[in-house]
């Protein structure tokens, strides 16, 4: 399925397999890392989280890909094979960089996750390795792969803004809030086990989610594709 802004949505492994995937990244609560609080934690480490430290950033996935490979080995090879039918080339991980990792969220004591802050998926622009001298940075798309859904709950919210056009209409130091808060982004609901892949240039954010099992948190897998001369090069 795909519409405005080149959404791709579908099933990439089967219920089952993202039960049993979720309940490996919640038993490797020790590698779990929560750099801003608010519920939110990752395993594994992003760049949009290290993008002011790049060493750092290299060390924890030198670090951390050993364990994600080791534990997720049969889900990232499920995942390339999805996005190669989808993206239409060869898919590897970005030499060096961090695997694609996970959000792990959990509701306040209200309940209820906000949602995230409206943003555009550009943190690879300070990326500076030698392999990214050879990549051309203007297709970038994002995926998102809901492994568990308290209360049926995964959303993204996609607004039909691209960061360009964005740049055009506010100006070069924009507020993405007040951006966002121009249109209504389509929300994208979707189960255990399904995809959503994305161009990373348009605007987006975690949509809200309210659940009356706290202990049941979001989790999803995420990750990056950046068009290179020999496909696509994934990182996170
Ligand atoms: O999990 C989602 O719904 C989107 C995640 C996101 O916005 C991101 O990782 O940049």
């Amino acid at each position: 399925m795909s519409d405005h802004c080149s959404v791709i949505q579908n099933r990439v492994i089967d219920v089952k397999d993202a039960a049993h995937y979720a309940d490996r990244v919640n038993k490797l609560r020790e590698y779990h890392t929560s750099v801003w609080g608010g519920g939110l934690s990752t395993l594994g480490l992003a760049l949009y989280q290290m993008d002011h430290d790049l060493d750092a950033y290299f060390a924890s996935a030198r670090r951390l890909n050993k364990i994600l490979w080791r534990e997720f080995g049969p889900l990232y090879k499920q995942v390339f094979s999805f996005l190669e039918n989808t993206l239409g080339n060869r898919v590897m991980f970005l030499d060096g960089s961090a695997f694609p990792g996970f959000h792990i969220i959990e509701t306040g004591n209200d309940g209820t996750f906000w949602g995230g802050m409206p943003h555009f998926d550009l943190s690879y622009q300070s990326l500076c390795s030698p392999t990214f001298s050879e990549l051309s940075p203007t297709d970038q798309y994002s995926f998102t792969l809901a492994l568990q859904s308290p209360a049926g709950a995964v959303r993204t919210d996609i607004w039909n803004l691209e960061y360009d056009s964005a740049l055009e209409k506010y100006g070069q130091d924009f507020d993405r809030m007040s951006a966002s808060s121009d249109t209504p982004p389509r929300p994208y609901l979707y189960h255990p086990g399904e995809m959503i892949v994305f161009r990373s240039d348009y605007m987006h954010r975690i949509g809200e989610f309210s659940s009356d099992t706290p202990d049941l948190c979001r989790v999803t897998l995420q990750g990056h594709a950046l068009k290179c001369p020999r496909g696509w090069a994934v990182y996170w």
